[in-house]
């Protein structure tokens, strides 16, 4: 087989990226190691920067995002048991939304599949070949076939744990900071308490209150790094929601897990003619709800760079892709390692609290303290792709 980009992924950056290039004609095909149901119900990310609405709107797949999407104006930050609200919208006129990753992942899946994209799911033992040359090379095999695909380009969107990164591992400047704590996520059938998203800070640790609708709560605490969910039956999680976050609505949890929080950027984010984009490049803790949002912002810089390469062999946008990636990468790093910093606790005793507590206050008194954390969390508004 061949084909003009090899895209290996099938979440959030591969499926925008697909749907990039066949906005341009350029012919891609999918490698997804999951079913197509488990990557549609994998239930990760749930809040959309305005770019990355605008961008779906651009693409044509915003449809259900407009009737079922909740358009947020703010965030709360909740700290000495008061609620202080940071208007976004009344200080950058640019608006977050919430809805769930796994809703993009379906709206994208299917828009490709109805323009006859190909998407292959369980594909295993996939490998990258000569991605120094012109003729980059992806084998794998697909129902017990080997098979190879042939390519102009490669883009590795196979996410933090994927094959492409460690494929050119050794020309790779790593920047790795663990932090010590993780997020204990529920998903709970529960009208949420409140009607935009609390950020609390808490002397027991940080807790969110989000939501995926109005029947559909989640919710996440700041629990140790290596903390067992074994050790957090519901009434546990519940009981210390209502510690932290004040008024919560209980309900069944249908799904609850422990994320680590880590920041990771891998550099240069291409090697050749294979390029990273997503979480294969870069993570970020999720206090800045940036994860997906820089995924997608990483393929709409791509998508350009791509096919001029393909077009016109000019390899300007690809050479600068880098540069420009990480530009808002390193954006979202600082901003996401800020409000960690501000709201987690970091074991670093009183002073560290009054330290925390004089940041969000400064937050909640100043405009200008408010204006900062607001155009960061709605989202910088998009360059142009160079
Ligand atoms: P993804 O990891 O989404 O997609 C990579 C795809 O590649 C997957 O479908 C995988 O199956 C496939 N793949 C992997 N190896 C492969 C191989 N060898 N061959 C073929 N396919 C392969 N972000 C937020 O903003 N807010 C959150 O609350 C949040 N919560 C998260 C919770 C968890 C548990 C995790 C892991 C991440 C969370 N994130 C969150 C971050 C997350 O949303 C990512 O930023 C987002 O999924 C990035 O999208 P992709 O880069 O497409 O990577
Ligand atoms: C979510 O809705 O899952 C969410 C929202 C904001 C965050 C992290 C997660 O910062």
């Amino acid at each position: 087989m061949h084909t003009q980009v090899g895209i290996v992924g099938a979440g959030p950056a591969g499926l925008t990226l697909a749907m990039l290039l066949h906005r341009e004609g350029i012919e891609c095909v999918v490698l997804e190691a999951r079913d197509r149901e488990y990557v549609e119900k994998r239930v990760r990310a749930g809040l959309l920067e305005q770019n990355t609405v605008d961008l779906l709107h651009e693409l044509g797949v915003a449809e259900r995002l407009d009737r079922e999407g909740l358009e947020h104006n703010g965030i709360y930050l909740r700290y000495n048991g008061e609620n202080h609200y940071v208007n976004m919208a009344g200080l950058t006129g640019r608006h977050i939304t919430i809805y769930g990753q796994q809703e993009v992942v379906k709206d994208l899946t299917q828009a490709l599949l109805d323009r006859d994209v190909p998407i292959l799911f369980e594909v295993s033992d996939v490998e990258l070949h000569d991605i120094e040359s012109a003729t980059p090379r992806i084998t794998y095999a697909h129902d017990g076939r080997p098979t190879e695909l042939t390519c102009d380009a490669i883009a590795g969107c196979d996410g933090f744990h994927g094959v492409s990164r460690p494929t050119i591992a050794e020309h790779l400047t790593e920047y790795d900071y663990v932090y010590g704590f993780g997020w204990l996520g529920i998903l709970a059938e529960a009208q949420p308490a409140t009607d935009e998203l609390i950020y609390a800070w808490h002397g027991n640790g940080f807790a969110l209150y989000t939501m995926r609708s109005q029947k559909i709560s989640r919710l996440y605490l700041q629990v140790e790094a290596d903390d067992d969910i074994a050790n957090w039956p519901d009434d546990r999680i519940w009981q210390e929601l209502q510690t932290r976050l004040g008024n919560v609505n209980e309900g069944t949890i249908v799904d609850k897990g422990i994320t680590p929080m880590r920041s990771f950027v891998a550099e240069p984010m291409q090697r050749g003619r294979l390029f990273l984009a997503g979480d294969s490049a870069h993570i970020v803790p999720p206090t800045g709800a940036k994860g997906l949002n820089l995924a997608v912002n990483d393929v709409r810089l791509l998508a350009p760079a791509l096919t001029e390469l393909i077009r016109s062999g000019d390899t300007t946008r690809a050479d600068g892709y880098t540069t420009a990636a990480l530009r808002r990468v390193w954006r979202a790093q600082d901003f996401s390692n800020y409000m960690t910093q501000m709201l987690h606790d970091l074991g670093g005793g009183l002073f560290q609290d009054r330290l925390q507590l004089a940041r969000m206050e400064y937050v909640a008194r100043s405009e200008a303290g408010a204006r900062s954390l607001a155009e960061n969390y709605v989202g910088l508004p998009a360059e142009p792709d160079f």
